[in-house]
């Protein structure tokens, strides 16, 4: 008796375990649209993407969500809302644990994935209205994953001016089994 109470306790936490994780990747697809949209949004209302000025401009920008760039999505500190450098394209929940949320690390703010890790994102600097894809060559040693490749194959380039991707539960970019896209 006690054995089978074990199992349906282990089986239901498993199954609570797989709603929570469905939960938080739906999550991360909604805060992934929102930075996608304050993105867009800088590129109408200061006619060029969120780019440093003293940025390269012969290759495309790869930034995660902390300062400085995220100060243009989320606006100065300190600076009038109703000024150009205290527009907030983007105004994300405060963190818990450093997670999930906007969280201050030392002078910078960064804004961190439900698993602590700051989004990634690629920005067209180079303006040819394509970026190299991070996932294509990916590692291929997840079997599933491997499959899904064979199937589907990522191609080399794609036709946007930002993708923003999250490393996924295991944290790791790399790993492109749990990495949660803004392209697909
Ligand atoms: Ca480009
Ligand atoms: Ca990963």
């Amino acid at each position: 008796m006690g054995v089978i109470v074990l199992i349906l306790y282990g089986l239901f936490n498993l199954q609570r375990g797989c709603v929570l994780l469905r939960d938080l990747y739906r999550q991360t697809k909604a805060q992934i649209s929102e930075i996608r949209a304050a993105i867009q949004m800088h590129e109408v209302e200061w006619n060029r993407l969120p780019i440093p000025q003293d940025a390269r401009r012969d290759q495309d920008l790869i930034v995660r969500t902390r300062d400085p760039f995220l100060t243009m999505l989320i606006g100065k500190e300190g600076a009038p809302s109703n000024s150009l450098h205290g527009l907030k394209l983007l105004e994300p929940p405060p963190a818990k644990n450093r997670q999930f949320g906007l969280w201050r690390d030392g002078t910078e703010r960064v804004l961190s994935d439900p698993w602590g890790e700051p989004y990634y994102i690629v920005l067209d600097a180079n303006v040819d209205s394509m970026v190299a894809n991070p996932e294509f060559g990916a590692d291929q040693s997840n079997y599933a994953y491997a499959a899904k490749c064979k199937a589907n194959p990522s191609p080399a380039t794609l036709p946007f001016n930002a993708l923003i991707y999250s490393s996924g539960p295991d944290r790791d970019p790399k790993t492109w089994q749990d990495n949660i896209c803004s392209w697909r």
